[in-house]
């Protein structure tokens, strides 16, 4: 196929409640859309997950868009591939980014997977087509409010709650929740918010059987994860540390971690998505599917990585109602009351997506083409 386009977007989505994290509150998303379009007109869509400042990553919205637009995109735009896994080696000479690498290599994969007429998930070598789902709570304005929250997902039938912790948000509000939910499967995501120092508050922890502690310390660490690692009985999870395949090869060296989070952005799209996955099963690793509060076509993609046969514990992949009043596909994407999503049976991502709607939300456009 030859990439004969790539369409940039930026939109605005407002999240019906905030979600709050270690780092920062979000009250609304700013989103880089990717449409890439074939020789014969056909179109596939990723989404950037870099956030809207550079807190979670050093991406953001503002960096990850010329960099797609001055260097990416041009990259790959006219040129053949014999599919979308030859993608990110034409943007190999670009370091780093790889949020912004993936939406472009995402958008290539589903146009790939709709030229093909199968499914995404189903072309990236997907076994499991009901994938569970969990769901990501961020801080809260209260432990009542938290604690309500909590409670309305449970019902809902979602297989575990992950809550948020920060200094001050940590070891009460676990045990506070233990106390009323002691049979939930709970985690708790620090985003980066300790130190080795605080040992002993993840040491105090340990008594509340949680699945695992996730991102305890340094974005970039995994020397220290490996000496809490050491000092815990839960299992700590690694997020943010794990940004290349390498990384989760390097990381299960050393013991940083016995799970890992894999997000499909920050390791640079499904190709080495599917290597981190790789990796992980061949060291009897578990890992699952993070979330960065995706419009409907990253979430898309999401359920389609989620379907590979390492995905073994539930991810933070949950319905589109949970963050938008009205999502950019159709339909949106729902969940069972056993918290389980079904990987779509259409070609590609298997959504429609709301182009009136994008039209609407649209801040800003680039086409990028070749020059004839
Ligand atoms: O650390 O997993 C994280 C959201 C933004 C940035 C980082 C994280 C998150 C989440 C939300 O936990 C997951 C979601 O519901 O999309
Ligand atoms: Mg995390």
């Amino acid at each position: 196929m030859i990439i004969a386009a790539i369409e940039l977007r930026e939109i605005r989505l407002p999240l019906i409640h905030f979600f709050e994290t270690s780092f920062g509150r979000t009250t609304e998303r700013n989103i880089i859309l990717v449409r890439a379009i074939d020789q014969d007109g056909a179109e596939g869509w990723g989404e950037c997950t870099a956030g809207e400042g550079p807190f979670y990553s050093n991406e953001w919205v503002d960096a990850a868009w010329p960099t797609m637009q001055t260097f990416l995109a041009p990259m790959v735009v006219g040129r053949e591939v014999a599919g979308a896994h030859e993608v990110w080696s034409l943007m190999r000479a670009v370091r780093g980014h790889r949020m912004a690498k993936a939406a472009i290599e995402n958008a290539c994969w589903d146009l790939e997977a709709k030229r093909l007429g199968v499914p995404l998930w189903q072309h990236l070598g997907g076994v499991n087509i009901e994938i569970a789902c969990g769901v990501s709570i961020g801080i809260q304005n209260s432990p009542e409010e938290l604690l309500a929250k909590i409670e309305k997902e449970v019902a809902a039938g979602y297989q575990r709650i992950k809550i948020k912790i920060k200094p001050g948000w940590d070891l009460k509000i676990v045990e506070l929740v233990r106390q009323r939910f002691p049979d939930i499967r709970l985690m708790g995501d620090a985003n980066s918010a300790y130190s080795l120092k605080d040992i002993e508050l993840f040491k105090a922890l340990d008594q509340f059987k949680l699945m695992m502690f996730e991102q305890p310390l340094a974005h970039s660490d995994i020397f220290d994860h490996a000496e809490l690692q050491r000092q815990v009985s839960t299992p700590v999870c690694l997020d943010e540390s794990i940004r290349s395949p390498e990384d989760a090869r390097h990381a299960l060296a050393l013991g940083s971690c016995r799970i890992i989070n894999v997000k499909l952005g920050r390791v640079g799209g499904h190709t080495e998505a599917k290597r981190v996955e790789q990796i992980c099963r061949e060291n009897q690793t578990p890992v699952w599917c993070g979330g960065m509060l995706e419009s409907g076509i990253g979430r898309a993609h999401n359920i389609a990585m989620s379907t590979l046969a390492g995905f073994t514990l539930p991810g933070d992949v949950s319905a589109s109602a949970r963050y938008w009043e009205e999502d950019i596909i159709e339909p949106p994407v729902t969940v069972s009351g056993g918290g389980t999503i079904k990987a779509p049976d259409q070609p590609g991502l298997g959504f429609k997506v709301n182009s009136a709607l994008i039209e609407q939300l649209t801040r800003r456009m680039n086409k990028i083409t070749t020059i004839d």
